[in-house]
């Protein structure tokens, strides 16, 4: 069966596109796939964070996986600061890239030109996700476009490794969510829906109760045409809406006169998916202790895995056991 691993960052409160541009693909795959649901509570180390956030938030992304319905018998859902030789495979995979490689990173570019000290692990963070991939010998890698050319360092990683030291990793492939389920912030439609935008109006969060989605929806940018039509070019914020609404009711939006209709129906649509949602989450946020159980399961079934891919990158790269 493929192996897949869906990673996620627990740097702040999930929205509306990671459970529909991540979370609900891995639910719907979850039969015909051999998943893993990562959280990268590493990756929240790379800058300045809260301790206690980071932790809180890490045990919440958990809550919300099972809310939303990642089955934990079939899916192990793993903290990749609870396996430890993802960190292992980190160092060993930092000994055959190159700075240069790091230092092009997009991401390292843009976050590390917004001021302040820059935390080392914010360059090497792409050679830690090649380890979170790779020490899983997972096939494929949902990745959204700004994962993209980590995903890609990843894969050069364990080829050049493959040739240099003998056939040791599964090179991984990224696959694409679906273009209506890459979903766009309300207030700016040309960027996407993030947990780190400068404010929080273009955001549905996940547990946001149905008046705050109300007046979300209704205060999200339109235009001026006044024609309810998808055209992501000219119309990104209405094209957004109907995106939203499609992926929410998994049908193609039916046509609307007005933007104040459509308004409604993403409304009434994003209420309902989400209210099963919050529901669940208010009940397993009542034992805690049950989530660190999953978690704990979850490093249980991966690590004899883990280790073994550990142990084969240490004999091939010349350690000895
Ligand atoms: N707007 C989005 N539409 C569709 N999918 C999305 N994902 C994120 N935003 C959207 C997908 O959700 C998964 C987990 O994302 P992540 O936690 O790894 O962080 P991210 O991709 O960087 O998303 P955020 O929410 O924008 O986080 P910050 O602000 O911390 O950078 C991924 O599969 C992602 O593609």
């Amino acid at each position: 069966m493929t192996k897949r691993l869906t990673g996620f960052q627990p740097t702040g409160k999930l929205h509306l596109g990671n459970l529909l541009g991540a979370m609900r693909p891995l639910v719907a795959a979850q039969a015909a796939t051999d998943s893993i649901a990562m959280i990268a509570d590493l990756h929240a180390l790379t800058m300045e964070h809260d301790p206690a956030q980071v932790r809180a938030n890490t045990l919440d992304v958990a809550t919300l996986l099972l809310a939303a319905g990642v089955d934990p018998h079939r899916t192990p859902i793993i903290a990749n600061s609870q396996v430890p030789e993802h960190t292992e495979l980190h160092y060993l995979l930092e000994c055959t890239a190159a700075f240069g490689e790091a230092a092009r990173m997009i991401q390292f570019k843009e976050k590390s030109a917004a001021g302040g000290p820059v935390r080392l692990s914010l360059l090497t963070y792409p050679v830690l996700m090649a380890a979170d991939i790779l020490v899983h010998d997972v096939d494929q890698v949902p990745v959204g476009e700004d994962q993209s050319q980590h995903l890609e360092l990843a894969r050069t990683l364990a080829l050049r490794f493959n040739a240099r030291y003998g056939e040791t990793f599964t090179v991984p492939e990224g696959i694409r969510p679906d273009a209506a389920a890459r979903i766009m912030d309300l207030a700016d439609p040309t960027r996407k829906m993030s947990k780190s935008a400068p404010t929080p109006a273009g955001r549905i969060g996940l547990l946001d109760p149905p008046e705050t989605i109300r007046k979300a929806i209704s205060r999200a940018v339109t235009d001026t045409v006044g024609i309810v039509r998808h055209d992501p070019e000219n119309q990104p914020g209405v094209s957004n809406l109907l995106a939203i609404l499609s992926a929410c009711t998994d049908e193609k939006p039916g046509e609307f006169t007005s933007y104040g209709a459509l308004k409604r129906e993403v409304t009434d649509a994003v209420v309902e998916l989400l209210a099963p949602i919050r529901a669940r989450h208010a009940e397993l946020s009542a034992d805690p202790g049950h989530v660190r159980e999953i978690l704990a399961e979850g490093k249980a079934r991966v690590q004899p895995a883990a280790l073994a891919t550990v142990r084969r990158t240490k004999v091939a790269i010349g350690l000895c056991l």
